[in-house]
């Protein structure tokens, strides 16, 4: 019984998976910012994006109204420094799912018209090649507060 209910299941999945638009195999959420000082011109965003297509696609811009640019950035990590590299398109695999978190990849929000402030949405457009237009809104929180500050905690404090 429980053999022909989970086949008749993953056959209704399976249905599915193959009507759905490649738009809705790709998602991204969960997205999330911080609020930014006064003066400051960058933020940055985080999301996930999960890719349950049956093929890989590339994040090849993105976009918001509230910065003159956005760009994809990775942290690269030199001895005790760390730095910023803009990553050109950013390639998304097969059923891979990738999480944009603060220390390492990021969204860089450049030349933003005013400060972030907390309880703000920020509307963010990604251009992923076989997707299309992902369209996602970032909840800013105050500065040393997250999305996940429950999972993260031990991640400050230092
Ligand atoms: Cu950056």
């Amino acid at each position: 019984m429980n053999h022909i209910r989970t086949l008749a299941l993953g056959a209704i999945l399976g249905l599915a998976a193959m009507g759905a638009t490649a738009q809705s195999a790709l998602t991204a959420t969960g997205a999330w910012s911080r609020a930014t000082p006064p003066g400051t011109t960058v933020g940055a965003a985080y999301l996930v994006i999960d890719n349950r297509a049956s093929r890989s696609d590339r994040l090849l811009s993105a976009s918001s109204p509230r910065a003159t640019r956005v760009e994809v950035h990775a942290t690269v990590h030199e001895g005790d420094t760390a730095r910023m590299k803009r990553v050109d398109p950013l390639h998304v695999g097969a059923g891979e799912r990738i999480e944009l978190e603060p220390g390492g990849m990021h969204l860089m929000l450049m030349g933003l018209d005013a400060p972030l402030r907390e309880g703000e949405q920020v509307p963010l457009v990604l251009r992923f090649e076989v997707a299309g237009e992902v369209r996602v809104k970032a909840r800013v929180y105050a500065p040393g507060e997250d999305a996940g500050s429950e999972d993260h905690s031990h991640h400050h404090g230092h």
